[in-house]
């Protein structure tokens, strides 16, 4: 849809940039084609490309289903419900959790130096990401002469391309090498290319990868284990990588690749790439009508926000970055964006940069709808098919149940089964809430076909394993679940020991509540499965209902237990606020109990790390509270974020800017059922902005503007035909736009106009 209105961004809104080359990982610069990707370091005398394929994976399937899981389901329940906690978790640590899982980690590629002669009287440096068009530029000048290099990671090409340039002929000389932590098994180096071909040790998969240089004047030579390029006018530096996870040979893949992107320009690569990206950055923008402080770094502006001055703007390329990362790290037919993305260095990064399946890859695509990039939520659901698949066997063997269960991570093996210790691996939800994004999908793009062939049967396979793991407690008489936790939350016994599991957990309660009201949604929509839908109906109504402590705050568990962590980063137990909407503002009490909920959790340390802060925003935008929303944004900012605007978990850990992304989008537009709520959470801190290409549930997609604090315009493109309410405060306007592709324009709500 084009925009009408909205407040332009100039070019300098939407750069990351420094003045000085990166010290660390954490000030390189990110770019990515959603399959190979590079972390900048801009150096003058060495420039570090880190370079990463996302199927570069060590580790393989093994089955590890703890054999004497099932036998024991019975006894962990009879413990839990008889207090027994401590005995219980003693039990399912040796029962329950699969031992001899072959380790697993992804890995990066390798480090693709450029080392420069000395150089004495360098000015004018500045290394920035335009987030624009998806290419990252270091420039610097060395007494009159101007150097410059271009990084982008092309989808359509399969490549990344580096471009050096100066401003005078015959002025770039550097050696160009490869190295990874370990060496590469094979490496051959001919007169201007590198080729690599290594197994990733002991298990994993084998990957290729190549470089080119094309070089204009001067010359290139191989000298021992290096490139050596001198006095060249300009440099293009092709680089290709592939892996044999998907079952293709690669270095077939990556030879292919090469000499696709070889015969063409630089310039036709370089605006085949924009293009491209643009197709997807350009649907949605945010925009603030704000003064500007994009001259200055980017790191000094969140120095400055540490020291309080304000800076709004940086929340709209915080924004553009989200979306950017997306766009950059999760493309169709790939691997969905792990805890890191796509970017990780070494060989074992944080929690092997793995698929966290009780909250942080969710966090992950919660963006992906909402702000306009719903193509890109692909790769997340195919692995959930490919998740469900390993699921049903782990569902038979671990609990001889029917359905799919997965618990709280897997990898790019698509494991299952669990492992650990029961404060974290104790949870069978995994799969129940990730199943929650092929509705959330349908919702948003309303194709049926999609439902039906797709998301049904995984959503289905979850809800029966949920159905039947479901027991009646005998004090309550209502269904619970477990043996379960509060994600890697712990609780203190009567007898003052820390422990983890219960029968009950109000999140598992939430989330297989969702989940049934999705399959129930979904199975009218299919006109199938009456009897499984009557059954989920029948199940529903004996669920565990959320409840309230007498403290006023949402029970955590169906028990009221001593917290040994009262800021504990999870805050499972309002996954009914949000991502479910279980908690509205149709039920006051229930509102005010999970603002009490937060409360208490920021008041004891809460949200500390960048996702559980991410989560917050959320939370605050769900309460209808833009400036609660605001405020944890900003300490977003300030606590959380990296210098080169990564989320700092710590360390590194890619969900918070996804999280944070979508928490703005929810403070401007929330949807449910058939009303679309406008600016519901706007802070008194932006009073006049715009965001365009925004999309709602039943598949429309909005420009909305507003200006000192009142909404000021809406143009709303109907994409399926869907009937809707609009509503903007008490004002509401029914949306009777009835064919696709129509498009309503009103302003300020007060009337239709036709622009
Ligand atoms: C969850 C969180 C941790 C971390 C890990 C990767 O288990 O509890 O904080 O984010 O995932």
């Amino acid at each position: 849809m084009t925009a009408l209105l909205g407040f332009s961004q100039t070019a300098a809104d939407t750069k990351i940039w420094f003045n000085h080359p990166a010290l660390n990982w954490n000030e390189a610069l990110p770019v990515g084609n959603g399959r190979i990707g590079a972390m900048i370091f801009g150096g003058i005398e060495r420039e570090r490309l880190q370079l990463n394929e996302q199927s570069i994976w060590s580790g393989n399937r093994n089955d590890f289903v703890n054999p004497a899981a099932a036998k024991s389901l019975a006894k962990i329940r009879a413990l839990l419900f008889s207090g027994h906690y401590k005995e219980a978790e003693r039990l399912a640590q040796q029962t329950m959790m699969g031992d001899k899982k072959i380790h697993s980690s992804y890995q990066m590629l390798g480090d693709l130096v450029l080392e420069f002669p000395k150089q004495n009287d360098v000015h004018s440096y500045r290394r920035d990401l335009d987030l624009g068009t998806a290419v990252a530029s270091v420039s610097y000048g060395v007494k009159d002469i101007y150097y410059r290099r271009e990084v982008f990671s092309s989808a359509p090409d399969e490549a990344i391309v580096c471009r050096l340039t100066a401003s005078k002929p015959a002025s770039i000389s550097f050696d160009l090498s490869i190295a990874r932590p370990g060496n590469f098994q094979n490496v051959l180096y001919t007169d201007s290319e590198i080729e690599i071909y290594h197994k990733v040790q002991p298990e994993g998969v084998t990957f290729a990868a190549k470089i080119k240089l094309v070089v204009e004047g001067g010359a290139v030579e191989k000298v021992g284990t290096v490139l050596r390029v001198n006095d060249a006018n300009s440099v293009t530096v092709v680089i290709t990588a592939a892996t044999n996870y998907f079952g293709v040979d690669p270095n077939i893949v990556t030879r292919n690749q090469q000499s696709v992107a070889q015969s063409k320009t630089f310039d036709e690569l370089k605006a085949r790439h924009v293009s491209d990206y643009q197709t997807y950055f350009n649907a949605c923008r945010f925009s603030l009508d704000v003064p500007s402080r994009s001259s200055y770094p980017t790191d000094a502006r969140l120095l400055a926000l540490k020291d309080g001055l304000s800076d709004e703007k940086l929340f709209e390329l915080y924004f553009n970055f989200g979306r950017y990362l997306l766009i950059s790290s999760s493309r169709a037919g790939g691997l969905p964006a792990n805890l890191q993305g796509l970017w990780a260095d070494g060989l074992n990064p944080p929690w092997d940069a793995d698929y966290h399946i009780n909250i942080n890859i969710q966090m992950n695509y919660w963006p992906a709808e909402v702000t306009n990039l719903s193509s890109l939520h692909e790769p997340f659901l195919n692995y959930l098919t490919a998740l469900n698949t390993d699921g049903k066997k782990t569902a038979k063997s671990m609990y001889g149940l029917p359905g799919s269960v997965a618990h709280f991570t897997s990898d790019a093996w698509h494991f299952t089964e669990t492992y650990g210790h029961p404060q974290w691996a104790m949870w069978p939800m995994g799969l129940a809430w990730s199943v929650r994004h092929f509705w959330e999908h349908y919702q948003y793009a309303g194709d049926e076909k999609f439902l039906r062939e797709k998301a049904y049967p995984v959503m289905k396979d979850a809800a029966t394993f949920c159905a039947s793991w479901l027991v009646k407690d005998p004090e309550s008489k209502k269904l619970v679940s477990g043996p379960s936790i509060s994600p890697e939350n712990t609780i203190k016994t009567k007898q003052g020991e820390v422990a983890t599991m219960v029968m009950g957990p109000t999140m598992d309660h939430m989330i297989i509540r969702d989940l049934f009201s999705n399959v129930i949604a979904a199975s009218l929509v299919l006109k199938a499965d009456e009897n499984f839908r009557k059954q989920l109906q029948g199940k529903l109504a004996l669920l565990t209902p959320t409840a309230i402590g007498d403290d006023g705050r949402i029970m955590e568990w169906s028990k009221i237990f001593e917290e040994p962590e009262p800021g504990h980063r999870h805050i499972s137990h309002l996954y009914g606020l949000h991502p479910a909407n279980q908690i509205t503002s149709k039920d006051t009490a229930l509102m005010k109990a999970a603002r009490a909920t937060i409360d208490y959790r920021l008041a004891h340390g809460g949200g500390h790390t960048g996702w559980s802060k991410a989560w917050i925003i959320n939370f605050f935008a769900r309460l209808l509270d833009g400036n609660a929303a605001h405020q944890n944004l900003t300490s977003l900012l300030e606590k959380s974020t990296l210098p080169n605007l990564f989320d700092n978990h710590p360390p590194f850990q890619i969900d918070g800017n996804f999280g944070a992304t979508a928490g703005i989008a929810e403070m401007l537009l929330q949807s449910h059922g058939d009303e679309i709520v406008l600016l519901p959470a706007l802070p008194t801190a932006w009073p006049t902005g715009s965001i365009n290409g925004v999309c709602a549930r039943g598949g429309f997609e909005l420009n909305v503007s507003w200006k000192d604090g009142k909404l000021d315009f809406v143009e709303v493109l109907t994409k399926l035909g869907k009937r809707a309410t609009l509503r903007y405060g008490s004002t509401t306007y029914l949306l009777d736009a009835t064919t696709p592709g129509q498009q309503l324009y009103l302003d300020g709500m007060l009337k239709p106009s036709h622009k």
